[in-house]
């Protein structure tokens, strides 16, 4: 976090926007320097290799939760992921804690640590259905988006929940009153319809307001510290159709899993691969980063998945992050996309984390050394 912060201090200072603009920032909502950082050194980094990064990992693993300064990942390779993501998902409902059983004060924690250790941050939201009161997989009625946005019968409620999320983000503040940046992941997988913000639940333009509203939100709430990410999911042929804008959006994903047991590699890979090359191409015209913001083969049976399909399907390509989901520590060992100690695939993540384009904690701590 040190260095990252004198670096951001140099950065800013040459770019001329600290000191005196710092009041001027906020009310104007210009992005806080870190985050501006935070896109700069995205950059760099992905020129290098690819950060790897996990969803809550430091939060449980299996067979284990809420253990201090612990991830799977890290008693496999001695090592953190680079990236770790999070989820709001209840958050909207006042609840203490989200959608997979833990309490939000323990992810603004996790959240501080992992930047404070010279981490990177994601965020999404599996939110509830505003207007069911089912969660985010009730897909029972198609009004929803248009419900939502304004002059919609549930705006105001809507609203509110935007508060909560707002509020949240807000306080992701070190000791230091630094606001801890975040990679902002809302609105996912909606190429597909299991969601109920997904292609067949609302219209084109009712997915591209609500990111537009969203955004506003944030915006008006003083929330200036996100990077935004748009992350279609699966085979998303009409993966631009509801693209919001490049004024709306800093970096492209996608989400895509292994299914089918070991016949799914090959499927897995060609995505990957369209993906990866569609995303360059954009991402090269239009000055923007893309990641694979989710990714994984549920157990992972394939004891060289990450060699042979992972890496293999990313080749030459240049994400800027490749993130795996969650081990789940409630579901016995059953929903795991990471490996832990005795795993089958442990020993080829070791030939995937010494591989010098992947990325982990320490390999960005001495990148940005390097950098100064
Ligand atoms: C899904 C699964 C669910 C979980 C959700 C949000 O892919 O892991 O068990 O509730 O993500 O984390």
């Amino acid at each position: 976090m040190k260095q990252i912060f004198s670096m951001a201090i140099i950065i800013a200072f040459i770019a001329g926007t600290l000191c005196s603009c710092k009041t001027d920032a906020i009310s104007q909502n210009l992005p806080t320097s870190e985050t501006k950082l935070l896109t700069i050194n995205l950059k760099n980094t992905a020129k290098k290799g690819y950060l790897f990064g996990q969803h809550d990992a430091t939060l449980y693993g299996i067979g284990w939760k809420g253990d201090k300064e612990r991830s799977d990942v890290k008693s496999v390779c001695e090592d953190y992921p680079a990236v770790i993501s999070f989820d709001l998902g209840r958050i909207e409902n006042g609840g203490t804690y989200n959608l997979d059983g833990i309490a939000f004060s323990e992810i603004r924690k996790e959240i501080i640590r992992h930047y404070e250790r010279g981490g990177l941050v994601s965020i999404s939201w599996h939110v509830d259905n505003p207007l069911t009161g089912g969660d985010s997989w009730d897909v029972s009625n198609n009004k929803v988006v248009e419900s939502i946005l304004s002059g919609g019968a549930n705006y105001k409620k809507f609203q509110e929940w935007l508060t909560s999320v707002s509020s949240f983000l807000n306080s992701l503040e070190t000791d230091n009153n630094i606001k801890v940046p975040v990679l902002f992941r809302p609105w996912h997988e909606h190429t597909g319809s299991w969601f109920w913000w997904g292609q067949d639940l609302c219209t084109t333009e009712h997915y591209k307001e609500l990111w537009r509203e969203t955004i506003a939100h944030m915006t008006k709430a003083g929330v200036n510290h996100l990077i935004y990410v748009y992350s279609p999911g699966g085979d998303a042929p009409n993966y631009m159709e509801r693209y919001p804008g490049d004024e709306y959006i800093d970096v492209l994903g996608f989400d895509s899993y292994q299914y089918n047991g070991n016949d799914g590699e090959e499927a897995l890979k060609q995505l990957i691969r369209k993906n990866l090359a569609f995303m360059d191409d954009y991402c090269k015209k239009h000055d923007k980063l893309y990641a694979i913001t989710e990714v994984g083969y549920e157990c992972i049976p394939n004891p060289t998945w990450w060699t042979d399909v992972l890496h293999d399907a990313i080749g030459d390509y240049k994400p800027c992050y490749v993130l795996v989901w969650r081990n789940a520590y409630e579901k016995g060992d059953e929903h795991y996309y990471a490996p832990y100690p005795g795993q089958v695939s442990e020993e080829n993540f070791m030939t995937f984390y010494n591989n010098p384009r992947t990325l982990f904690l320490n390999d960005i701590n001495n990148l940005y050394k390097q950098t100064l």
